[in-house]
């Protein structure tokens, strides 16, 4: 008996009418496309315009949508009972780009699923909200925010918008602090931070199914032998990651080591803390 993955609330085989995901061409948006279908009878796909194939299966419809566009950003959340909100710039870059599709975008959708009656979002924030810790802190989600670039600041801006649009309107999200969801670690610092799709697809379904989460923020890693997050604030998602970074350790050592001061050794958000700013040329 697996005392960790035991049943809970989530668990069951509950299923929304219509869930929406936003960023579906996106990396983690191709891995879980497939597996959010046993979440709801309809899944609204959506990406950019001209982005996704039209290769809906018969549980899909696809909608192309610049998030940045408030009025198709409503006619986009109509009907659905769920979001999963992956879209947006996933990297630093200027000002202007993050404004766009992070800042605007976030709020065109937390605007939309009130207007729309949405009950429950999930949203992809991340762990360059708190990229100043540096790798020796263990920090939990009660620690101050220390955005690391203007991304992280969008992503800060999200999850406070969601915190607001709860307390406000009621309507519920769990902002997932992603560490890094990749096929594998790709640097010693992905060690840390590394998050296996199938542990993002567990901690995915009972961010949308655990009753009662008001607005929860998790940290997004796997079983790391060394992790920075303490999920402790989320206990009541009972979320329990079954992989690890470790079988990838060799062959990430196996390239040569940072400088000791070099920020991607130091600091939580790695390069994220270095890039940019982006002056006008
Ligand atoms: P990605 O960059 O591969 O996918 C993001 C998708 O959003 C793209 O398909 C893009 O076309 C779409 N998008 C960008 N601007 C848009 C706009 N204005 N309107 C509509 N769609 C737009 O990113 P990835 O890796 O799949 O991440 C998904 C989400 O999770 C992102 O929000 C990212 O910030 C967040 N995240 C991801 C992490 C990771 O390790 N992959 C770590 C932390 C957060
Ligand atoms: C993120 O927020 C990015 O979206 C992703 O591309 C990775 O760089 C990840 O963080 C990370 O910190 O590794």
């Amino acid at each position: 008996m697996e005392q960790q993955h035991s049943a809970s609330s989530a668990d069951c085989a509950a299923q929304f009418d219509r869930l929406l995901l936003t960023g579906a061409a996106g990396g983690i948006g191709r891995a879980i496309r497939h597996r959010v279908a046993q979440f709801a009878r309809q899944v609204r796909i959506s990406d950019l315009p001209g982005v996704l194939a039209s290769d809906a299966a018969l549980h899909e419809e696809i909608v192309a949508c610049d998030l940045a566009d408030r009025q198709a950003v409503d006619a986009l959340a109509k009907d659905c009972d769920a979001i999963v909100h992956l879209g947006g710039v996933s990297v630093e870059r200027p000002f202007e780009e993050i404004l766009e599709a992070n800042i605007k975008g976030v709020f065109n959708l937390y605007e939309a699923a009130r207007r729309q009656g949405v009950k429950r979002i999930v949203f992809a924030s991340s762990n360059h909200v708190t990229g100043f810790y540096r790798q020796d802190e263990r920090i939990d989600a009660a620690a101050r925010k220390r955005p690391d670039g203007y991304y992280g600041l969008s992503k800060s801006f999200g999850e406070d918008t969601a915190q607001l649009y709860f307390d406000r309107y009621g309507i519920e999200t769990v902002s997932i602090r992603i560490g890094s969801v990749f096929p594998e670690p790709k640097d010693r610092r992905m060690m840390a931070s590394w998050m296996s799709y199938d542990d993002f697809h567990d901690l995915l379904r009972r961010s949308l199914f655990t009753p009662d989460v008001g607005h929860t923020i998790v940290f997004g890693m796997s079983a790391n032998a060394h992790t920075w997050w303490d999920n402790r604030c989320a206990a009541h998602l009972g979320f329990v990651p079954r992989d690890s970074s470790e079988p990838f350790r060799d062959k990430v050592e196996a390239t040569p080591p940072p400088a000791p001061t070099d920020p991607v050794a130091v600091l939580q958000g790695g390069a994220f803390t270095t890039t940019g700013p982006f002056d006008p040329v």
